[in-house]
């Protein structure tokens, strides 16, 4: 193989860069990090890029084309990490085109375009609460007051760079003119069951679902567990566990394709065993791939969860602090996936991304599209059982040097 074992060495190694005593999690801007970027750094200029870290700690590494004035084609994924993860999200897709590169490298081709890969630093948001914070800050949507923002041992995402050797002042050098860019692409695994089901080890993305995030907070009574009868309690957390529920039955119920996570809640202080909650807050991530139905998901569960409040009398308040419409992949450039797979012999699969990706920020900014590759274990993804193999590791990269070798942007009088 030229590609696929390797590459799953090199994220098994990744895997090893990880803070906690347990597991993979590597947060933005931490130890972690460092370590995940100087390896891949390492990588980068092996396979003959010049490469480096940009002022938000974001990876990058440039392999120049023969035509220095023609926009670059810009791949790459986030190095970033959930909480307890698996080992390729993410990381395949900062993985596999610089196994391009290298192979480009070692035949001394360059292509026409230049190329460009970027291990975005944070995708996930697990550090600050925000999440893309990389592909924001090159398509122009980052949010400066973020640099404010803490994480949960109140250090701000300004100091969080100061420590790492980046530069919060000069975020906005991140920013990419988008008449630079001939296109975005991402190699990502599909962290669901499809590809796997129909044996196919890669897949071109039609769209990326839609998202909201919204973090409710409950206010009750906090009391005695021991002396306030049940009947005048205004309990936080009994009142949040039927709101919890409530989002679930209606995303099961809603015949569209929508999907409610509440994936955090925690009670004020920690709680305690003998004290009835007085505050309590939660996360909701509800998604679909058509933001109209996410909008009037998003109404119906916090119209369900202000009655429950009512009727408990407790006081609850929502703030919405993450929105992103859907993202559909540009169709000129699924073509030219499309005939990159059929050249291997595969039979080309179509398929929406439930996940979200640092794609979707690049949608409007420049044509993007995604690469899909298989995943096993039924498709489990954001947990230690995500897995994939060298084969379709190969596969997929394959068909990327394929994608960029042919790559022709759009013309402008193309149907
Ligand atoms: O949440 C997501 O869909 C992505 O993994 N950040
Ligand atoms: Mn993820
Ligand atoms: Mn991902």
């Amino acid at each position: 193989m030229r590609f696929g074992t390797e590459i799953l060495k090199q994220a098994d190694f990744l895997a090893t860069c990880s803070q906690g005593s347990s597991g993979i999690t590597r947060t933005y801007l931490s130890d972690a990090h460092r370590q995940a970027g100087d390896y891949l750094l390492g990588l980068m200029r092996e396979a003959g890029m010049q490469a480096g870290y940009d002022a938000l700690g974001n990876v990058v590494g440039r392999y120049p084309g023969l035509e220095a004035d023609s926009p670059v084609i810009v791949t790459g994924s986030h190095q970033d990490s959930v909480v307890d993860a698996g080992r390729y999200d993410g990381l395949f897709g900062i993985l596999s085109p610089i196994a391009c590169i290298k192979d480009l490298h070692r035949r001394g081709v360059r292509l026409r375009h230049g190329i460009e890969v970027i291990g975005f630093g944070d995708e996930e948001g697990v550090r600050f609460e925000v999440t893309m914070i990389g592909s924001a800050a090159l398509t122009g949507s980052f949010d400066v007051n973020w640099l404010d923002r803490c994480d949960d041992a109140g250090i701000t995402m300004r100091r969080a760079l100061e420590n790492f050797g980046g530069n919060a002042d000069a975020w906005q050098s991140v920013r990419r003119d988008p008449g630079r860019i001939a296109c975005f692409i991402e190699s990502h695994i599909e962290q669901g069951p499809v590809l796997l089901s129909e044996n196919l080890p890669v897949g071109v993305v039609t769209a990326i679902a839609g998202v909201s995030r919204l973090r409710a907070s409950v206010v009750g009574l906090a009391g005695h567990a021991g002396t306030v009868p049940m009947a005048n309690r205004r309990d936080a957390l009994a009142a949040a566990a039927e709101m919890v529920l409530a989002i679930e039955r209606l995303a099961q119920s809603d015949p569209s394709p929508v999907v409610a996570t509440v994936g955090k809640i925690s009670v004020a202080g920690g709680g305690a065993i003998n004290v009835i909650p007085g505050r309590v807050e939660f996360t909701v991530d509800l998604r679909s791939p058509d933001d109209a139905i996410r909008r009037t998901a998003e109404a119906a569960l916090t119209n369900a969860c202000n009655a429950i409040a009512a009727q408990r009398k407790v006081v609850l308040e929502w703030q919405r602090f993450f929105d992103l419409n859907a993202a559909p992949c540009d169709p000129y450039l699924q073509e030219q996936l499309a005939s990159a797979i059929g050249e291997h012999g595969v039979k080309v699969r179509r398929l929406p991304s439930g996940a979200g990706h640092d794609a979707m920020k690049f949608a409007g900014f420049t044509p993007m599209a995604m690469l899909f590759v298989r995943c096993g274990n039924g498709g489990i993804s954001h947990n230690p059982l995500e897995i994939m193999t060298a084969e379709d590791a190969e596969v997929a990269t394959s068909v990327l040097l394929r994608f960029l070798e042919d790559f022709e942007p759009k013309s402008p009088h193309a149907a």
